[in-house]
């Protein structure tokens, strides 16, 4: 069902070796923020031009219906809850307490003092974003545990103000899907939203009168347009990482079970036709046997025809090593969104994994655990970017401040560096500025 990637015989760190470049060995989905930037720029220039009029006609026309209320009342929240089953209620606060114990946990030192001689002191503060928005997206798949991943972290890291927003949904009388509006009460998120798509994020962005306030800061997982919208409006506000497609690549050795990583792989498939599933593996016999066990894992589960083209597509594929050392640095080349090590001692594999958004180390680790009740994030760098991004985390929505605080002597004992470093720079001003608060008669006016 995978393709195979065949790098056996190229030995690492070898002549050979220096042909491949690990970057390119496992294609990624071609997806074109880009070509939807036009369409995008236009809803966004309207909403900020227009404002609820706008969102009225985007509404009508992507959403196919035409909420009550833009902003979702409070008996909606209120009645959300009251209609949760109770499993789902308890599912949904162990995912809720469990991503907060690691959030308060991320936090760590609030602040840092530094005292660099006597007298001159630096501190950085840890300030939150006063007022963030947060996307969740509707449709296809609701995801409630998305609206856990946004906001615990923002509500953790301090943020005063946090709005949630998704699609309103025909089946749902205009409101969002119901589970998500039971997680933002649950969470005592109050100000909801029922707007989608782009729309939504030119909302948070420039505000819309009598609605909803500027944010500061758009974070959450979305279509094409959402990606489009976000990068658009990156500057006025900013935004975590640009969601693409859901990757997930499996580690395994001949100890692995094949069951188990073909159903991990066929779990992530499950999102999206463009969703990445790639096995790297040492043991060819391994690769057999995930392979034939997939066709049956994918023909008896519901979405099964999204999970053909994921695994078909270029994007998917089964890379055979030589070893575990060949299949490390295909993984943090790749730098993948998810990771799971299935080998002998995985905890010392996984420790030396330099790129991916998250690990998952073990038999009992699945990336499903991840997705809703780990306690880690589940919003994590796609696409390569894992290489330089984070995940969301308490720290994405904090800023840091630094407060400098020098007395007469601390200035007076550095005063020197500072006017000749102004000096090679040709910025005499600078330098002015420290030697008068020496002079006994600091001009007034030149
Ligand atoms: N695996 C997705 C998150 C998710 N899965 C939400 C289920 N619900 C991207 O990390
Ligand atoms: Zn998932």
């Amino acid at each position: 069902m995978l393709a195979t990637i065949d790098l056996r015989g190229r030995l690492t760190g070898g002549a050979d070796d220096a042909v491949i470049d690990y970057r390119t060995v496992v294609p990624r989905a071609a997806v074109d923020v880009e070509a939807a930037l036009g369409v995008v720029r236009g809803v966004c220039d309207d909403v900020a031009a227009r404002g609820e009029a706008a969102l009225r006609d985007y509404s009508e026309r992507f959403d196919r219906v035409v909420p009550a209320s833009f902003r979702v009342p409070e008996e909606a929240l209120a009645a959300a809850v009251d209609g949760l089953a109770d499993d789902l209620r308890a599912a949904f606060e162990e995912s809720i307490a469990r991503r907060r114990q690691v959030c308060a946990a991320e936090l760590g030192p609030v602040a840092v003092d530094v005292e660099l001689a006597p007298g001159a002191r630096v501190t950085q503060r840890m300030v939150p974003i006063e007022r963030v928005g947060l996307y969740v997206p509707g449709g296809l798949a609701p995801l409630a545990s998305s609206v856990i991943m946004n906001v615990v972290p923002a509500q953790v890291a301090g943020c005063r103000s946090i709005a949630v927003a998704s699609p309103p949904q025909r089946e749902f009388g205009g409101l969002p899907h119901p589970s998500i509006l039971a997680v933002c009460r649950l969470l005592g998120i109050d100000e909801v939203y029922a707007v989608g798509g782009a729309q939504a994020v030119a909302m948070f962005a420039y505000g819309v009168p009598g609605l909803c306030e500027p944010v500061s800061m758009v974070t959450g997982p979305g279509n094409i347009y959402v990606v489009a919208a976000k990068r658009l409006l990156r500057g006025i506000v900013s935004i975590d990482s640009e969601a693409g497609p859901t990757e997930i690549m499996v580690l395994a050795d001949d100890t692995a079970d094949p069951a188990l990583v073909a159903a991990d792989l066929v779990s992530q498939s499950e999102h999206d036709p463009l969703a990445a599933a790639v096995l790297v593996t040492d043991s060819p016999a391994l690769a057999d046997r995930v392979q034939e066990a997939l066709p049956g894992q994918v023909a008896a589960t519901k979405h099964s025809e999204r999970i053909t083209t994921s695994m078909s597509g270029r994007q998917s594929a089964v890379v055979l090593v030589d070893d575990l050392e060949q299949g490390l640095a295909v993984v943090n080349a790749y730098a993948t969104e998810h990771l799971e090590i299935q080998t002998a001692d995985a905890a010392a594999v996984a420790a030396r994994v330099t790129n991916a958004g998250a690990v998952f180390v073990g038999r009992y680790s699945p990336v499903s655990l991840g997705d809703y009740t780990a306690g880690s994030t589940h919003v994590l760098p796609t696409g390569g970017c894992a290489c330089h991004s984070s995940g969301l985390n308490v720290k994405s929505f904090l800023k840091a401040m630094h407060v400098v605080d020098y007395s007469r002597e601390a200035l007076a004992a550095v005063a020197r560096h500072v006017e000749v470093f102004a000096e090679a720079e040709d910025l005499p001003a600078h330098g002015y500025a420290v030697t008068a608060r020496f002079l006994d008669a600091p001009e007034l006016g030149v």
